[in-house]
């Protein structure tokens, strides 16, 4: 029942600013938030809320666990991949069971967090070098070079000579 005279309100997310959310590789990751949860000043059916996601540009990296019960839990599902993309944006609609329904949003972006997944690749599989045979010490032979798509310390390459 709703106070005669009210407005009917719209479900709310706290403060209504971008919530920041982060998953790291693997598929069934849980993100939960307190600013996932809406606010809506109505009371009985006009307030009870239903949960839905939204993306634009992947709607099937990411659900919800639950579109009716608390907390509201996004989680991954599939697994993924931080050197593929980087980051997601989402939008969680929180719509009540009031008649018009109504709306509240909250744009929320997923950081997928690195895991060392990527090996270092030389960028020739094969160097060939030659040098005289009366070269002095210390002359240089060849240059070569390996990247890792990981982030941070889990793509900083360092090399080690072994014998064959
Ligand atoms: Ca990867
Ligand atoms: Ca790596
Ligand atoms: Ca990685």
């Amino acid at each position: 029942a709703e106070t005669a005279g009210l407005k009917r309100q719209r479900p709310d997310f706290p403060a209504g600013q971008p919530a920041g959310g982060s998953a790291g590789g693997r598929a069934g990751r849980r993100i939960s938030s307190p600013d996932f949860l809406a606010a809506d000043p109505d009371q009985g059916d006009n307030s009870r809320l239903t949960y839905r996601l939204e993306s634009d540009d992947d709607e099937f990296s990411f659900a919800l666990e639950n579109s009716n019960r608390r907390p509201v839990v996004l989680k991954t599902n599939r697994a993924l991949d931080r050197e593929k993309t980087d980051s997601y944006s989402l939008r969680l609609l929180a719509v009540d069971n009031g008649r018009p329904q109504r709306t509240g949003t909250l744009s929320i972006t997923v950081l997928v967090l690195d895991i060392n997944d990527e090996t270092p690749v030389f960028e020739k599989s094969l160097y060939v070098a030659s040098v005289p045979e009366n070269a002095p010490k210390n002359t240089p032979v060849v240059t070569v070079r390996a990247v890792d798509g990981d982030q941070g310390a889990n793509g900083r390459v360092s090399y080690r000579i072994s014998r064959e």
